[in-house]
């Protein structure tokens, strides 16, 4: 028998400045990510407060009532949209008898389920170590079970929680060694790659379908209704058609291919932690020869979506502009959820953009010329637009 998902409230902060409606939608996606890590909502509160309370961030009258409103509703978990400080999350569990987690806190719980592969795994081990340790409070007491608890304790003075502290720095040179190893394999993997085929990554926002269009253009990968379904980087062949005109007998007959590499989705507030010790894999992004931006464009907010993406490919070290600069594609995918109304505007806000539908087929044939124009050598100058550039960088 399957065992009833743990149920949560999902709280956020409006202070003075934020509007209401930029707060909803951001506990929108909070839900989303609750579902995604296996969590039911039972329900999700805003909490007015023009000031941050330093010991238990929302200040303890409001959490107090929320605790008992909610306790009798079978509700064991609270998770906050805020990033939180390790004491603020002890002081709430205390004042709530909740479990309490943050939003980077609930990502990387969500990274944890997913992590496959011995790279994904460990890239998720170190942004958890990296996360856990200023929040640390001498309880980490199964690292010291492994660790054979007998002579740990370094000198006379070393109090539990430097020794704590000790284990997880020595996990973490540990960790990085081996994704240091792990990153060396994976050159060696891309340059044995065939030559002459252009490789493409897929990014984008999570759940915007990036392995819906994999599975599109190279008949391969599972797409799933989650937030961040995918964690590992997979490379397959695309066929891309024929340049060949029988009228005119112009171009050539041969079949044309390149390599499409499907990336862990992005998304607001995405942990730098995790941004961190994903590097390796994010290194597919950063060393392919051309870009697929992915964006649902049937989400309400498509807008704040790509700014999103274009700052953390920057942070990446992917640039919109220069001589290192990847030609860019930006698919609007999912447009069978769209009016011809909408369609019309999008089109006249992104000009330069593929309206697609991974799921019936719809626009890959643009894709594939596009992607064909790759072959061979780089791609024509563009203009660019205003989510790439620096200064668009969302208000959080
Ligand atoms: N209606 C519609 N749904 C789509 C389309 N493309 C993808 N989807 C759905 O959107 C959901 C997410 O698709 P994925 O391809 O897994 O998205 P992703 O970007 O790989 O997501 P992550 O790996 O979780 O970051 C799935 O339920 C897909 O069936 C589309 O063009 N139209
Ligand atoms: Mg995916």
């Amino acid at each position: 028998m399957d065992e009833l998902p743990l149920r949560c409230l999902l709280i956020a902060r409006q202070g003075p400045e934020d509007r209401e409606e930029r707060i909803q939608d951001h506990l929108l996606e909070l839900a989303e990510l609750a579902r995604s890590c296996g969590f039911a909502v039972q329900s999700r509160r805003i909490l007015k407060r023009s000031e941050i309370a330093s010991k238990t961030f929302y200040g303890s009258g409001q959490l107090e009532a929320l605790a008992a409103e909610v306790s009798r509703q079978g509700v064991t978990h609270l998770i906050c949209d805020d990033e939180l400080r390790g004491s603020q999350v002890n002081a709430i569990e205390k004042l709530t008898g909740l479990i309490c987690l943050d939003r980077t806190g609930l990502i990387l719980s969500i990274f944890e389920q997913r992590a496959q592969t011995r790279e994904a795994k460990a890239q998720v081990e170190l942004a958890r170590c990296e996360y856990e340790l200023p929040r640390l409070k001498g309880a980490w007491t199964h690292l010291e079970r492994q660790g054979g608890g007998v002579g740990l304790r370094g000198g006379p003075g070393e109090t539990q929680i430097e020794v704590d502290r000790r284990m997880v720095r020595t996990r973490i040179s540990q960790l990085k060694r081996e994704l240091a190893h792990l990153e060396q394999v994976r050159k060696t993997q891309r340059e044995g790659r065939p030559k002459g085929l252009p490789r493409v990554a897929l990014v984008g926002y999570t759940n915007a379908g990036k392995t819906s269009l994999l599975k599109a253009l190279t008949g391969e990968g599972e797409p799933r209704d989650l937030l961040f379904a995918t964690l590992d980087t997979t490379t397959r062949k695309a066929w891309l058609g024929q340049d060949f005109n029988p009228e005119t007998g112009e171009g050539s007959l041969e079949p044309k291919h390149c390599l499409v590499a499907d990336t862990v989705g992005f998304i607001r507030k995405l942990p730098h932690q995790l941004v961190a010790a994903f590097r390796s894999t994010l290194g597919e992004v950063r060393t392919a020869d051309a870009l697929l931006v992915v964006a649902d464009a049937a989400h309400p907010d498509l807008e704040d979506h790509l700014k999103v993406v274009g700052a953390t490919l920057r942070e990446i070290g992917c640039e919109p502009e220069g001589i290192e600069a990847q030609p860019r594609l930006l698919v609007l995918n999912q447009v069978d959820r769209l009016h011809r109304p909408q369609k019309l505007a999008l089109r006249k806000q992104h000009p330069g953009a593929v309206q697609a539908c991974a799921i019936e087929d719809l626009g890959l044939d643009e894709i594939r010329l596009w992607l064909r124009g790759l072959i061979p050598g780089p791609a024509k100058p563009r203009e660019l637009e205003a989510w790439e550039l620096p200064e668009s960088i969302p208000a959080q």
